[in-house]
């Protein structure tokens, strides 16, 4: 008597069976997949109107309702930029000319860092794309665009539900001109863990295939065999490669020995040493402080008088203009900044600042101030849609603390917020000084993504279990630790500078196994056909070599975007305030699904809530009603 699928049974939507409806017709429930593209965004924004936004939201506050204003651009083809050269003379001649400039270059992270540290990560392909035709028109003596890596590539599926890959090669055919950059983590790639050397290698050359120029290579312990295999992984796929040299401690301060000046420059010897196209200090918590930056970057001019030297900080303690102006005045070619209305703070200092701090001196950067005032227009306007995710709702100021805790920009926001949804006001200064003694236990390491995170999660560790450091070390045999410290003290990410803390290692690892030398030498190569073959058949046909490597990455969090995908549609396509807030009712918006192909779709109502737990929502849909079944889960 009832119709094949429990969606169109009248008898079921209108609520006039009890629950045992459900036990007695199972054959319901095998639904078809959800036709086309429309009607699972159709469904994806009623499930949104429904239960909410699907991706966790740190803090209360909505979506700005102001949309942004795109800034014109003229017609035609942009200006040349600095990727001419790269295209020209390739990695080699490319350093020459950065070395050869004159004037100040910069390095622009809005698009990759400063979001990871302010916004959670949370910034979308589609904002992005809106501002690109101004930065390519206006931006084209940028030394690169840092727009991809890092915690970008996972959150990218996790959290945004859109494709990595998809976002770099959009960007590409928007911004020919500027060269893209990249934050590669080493022998993890843009991972968490080690991978094995044909996946770093073959991460490399399909990022360069689709577009990537540089690639900045770290090592969260700066273990130099890590770093040698991105830095061969990136050189082979045909990228520059900018080694890193993660910075910590304080070369200015003669009590702090472990990372003194010589470390750092016996550390570079080995980096140009293995020709390396640019040398990067990389200080992911902002730790260089004008007079440390004027003494390691002086040293390290002198020494390699031919090698661009490229320098990265955070904003944290309000210093990174004063020290970035000390880097350029030192000899660094490139300095890292962010558009002003996304800089400061946990984020890099301000692109404007610098800009007319070095106006009409050596270091000008030759941009001009006026543009950076529309981008940053654009920027503060586009933010406030990522309200929800913006540490400003919580953290109202940097501090100078990180000079104490050296806690990571954007670990240093994580921490902030997690702290502040323990909902205890002062959690956040337990947790930064447990930080501090975390840290200490584990021998004062180099803390930047993955061990920030081991650091971090032994400081959560002690904060939960009221343990002070000497108890830790006293009770080290007995405790339960979590994961990331046992693998970390087993090898699993390295050998840190120093070597492991001892007894501590002893007393937590017992009999454990430990890995001796580079982690991922002993890993078996990736089957990548197999993997290929594995994917087909569980997603079709359509997959691609960068949905290869996704699943190489995160196999997980890959397969659930595809599941979400085939669900839910081109949810990228959406603006982010429907995206992550839906529309309202009687509300009229478009959507470009692709050149030439957009839908007009009108919210028209959302039904009672029917037996089966379920709200019909009703649309407009290029004129025609449409309705989609949503189960309320709120
Ligand atoms: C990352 O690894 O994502 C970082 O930003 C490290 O600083
Ligand atoms: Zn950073």
């Amino acid at each position: 008597p009832f119709l094949q699928n429990v969606l169109s049974n009248d008898q079921f939507l209108y609520g006039t069976v009890d629950t045992q409806f459900i036990d007695e017709n199972p054959d319901l429930f095998n639904l078809k997949p959800v036709q086309n593209r429309a009607q699972k965004l159709l469904h994806y924004l009623g499930h949104v109107m429904v239960n909410g936004p699907t991706t966790p939201i740190p803090v209360k506050a909505k979506p700005s309702s102001i949309d942004p204003v795109i800034p014109q651009v003229p017609l035609g083809d942009p200006p040349a930029g600095f990727r001419e050269v790269l295209l020209r003379e390739g990695p080699e001649g490319f350093a020459r000319a950065a070395r050869a400039h004159k004037g100040l270059l910069l390095m622009d992270t809005t698009f990759r860092d400063a979001h990871q540290s302010l916004l959670a990560t949370r910034v979308r392909t589609h904002d992005l794309k809106q501002i690109s035709p101004f930065v390519t028109h206006n931006f084209n003596n940028l030394f690169s665009l840092e727009n991809w890596g890092g915690a970008t590539f996972d959150v990218a599926m996790r959290f945004l539900c859109e494709c990595p890959w998809k976002r770099l090669q959009e960007l590409r055919a928007l911004i020919p001109n500027v060269p893209f950059q990249m934050l590669l983590r080493g022998a993890n790639a843009v991972g968490y863990t080690n991978y094995p050397d044909n996946t770093v290698h073959k991460f490399c050359e399909v990022a360069k295939e689709n577009g990537m120029d540089i690639f900045r290579v770290f090592d969260s312990l700066n273990y130099l065999p890590n770093m040698l295999l991105g830095m061969e992984a990136a050189g082979a796929a045909g990228g520059v490669v900018e080694a890193a040299i993660s910075y910590t401690g304080d070369v200015s301060d003669p009590m702090r020995q472990k990372y003194s000046l010589d470390y750092y420059l016996k550390l570079a010897d080995e980096l140009v040493r293995a020709g390396t196209h640019i040398l990067c200090i990389k200080d992911m918590a902002g730790l260089l402080k004008p007079e440390a930056s004027r003494l390691l970057i002086g040293a390290l001019r002198d020494r390699f008088p031919e090698t661009p030297i490229h320098v990265h900080t955070h904003d944290t303690a309000g210093a990174g203009v004063a020290a970035m102006l000390a880097c350029a005045e030192a000899g660094a070619d490139i300095v890292d900044v962010a558009v002003d209305s996304m800089a400061g703070m946990t984020s890099q200092p301000s692109m404007g600042a610098i800009v007319a701090c070095t106006k009409g001196t050596k270091h000008d950067t030759g941009i001009s101030l006026e543009k950076v005032f529309d981008y940053s227009e654009y920027w503060e306007v586009t933010r406030g849609l990522y309200a929800p995710f913006d540490c400003t709702a919580t953290m109202k100021s940097g501090n100078a603390d990180v000079y104490e805790n050296e806690i990571p920009g954007g670990q240093y926001t994580n921490l902030h917020f997690q702290a502040h949804s323990m909902g205890l006001g002062n959690k956040f200064k337990e947790v930064k000084k447990a930080y501090t003694e975390a840290n200490k236990l584990l021998g004062d390491l180099i803390k930047v993504t993955p061990s920030s995170k081991i650091v971090g999660d032994l400081a959560q560790f002690m904060v939960q279990n009221s343990l002070t450091r000497a108890e830790v070390e006293e009770r080290a045999d007995e405790l339960s630790f979590p994961l990331s410290v046992v693998e970390f003290l087993q090898g699993h990410i390295g050998i840190p500078h120093g070597g492991f803390p001892e007894p501590f290692r002893s007393k937590v690892l017992k009999s454990l196994p430990r890995v001796e030398g580079r982690p991922g030498a002993s890993l078996p190569p990736m089957d990548f056909q197999a993997l290929e073959k594995q994917l087909r058949e569980a997603h079709g046909d359509d997959i691609t070599p960068e949905d290869v490597m996704s699943a190489a990455m995160y196999p997980k969090v890959f397969q659930e975007f595809k599941e979400f995908s085939r669900n839910f549609g081109p949810v990228d396509c959406l603006n982010t305030r429907l995206f992550l807030d839906g529309p309202k009712i009687a509300e009229e918006f478009e959507v470009e699904l692709e050149r030439g192909k957009t839908l007009h779709i009108k919210a028209l109502a959302l039904g009672d809530l029917n037996k089966a737990g379920q709200r019909e929502v009703f649309f407009e849909l290029n004129g025609q009603l449409r309705s989609v079944l949503v189960r309320d889960t709120v």
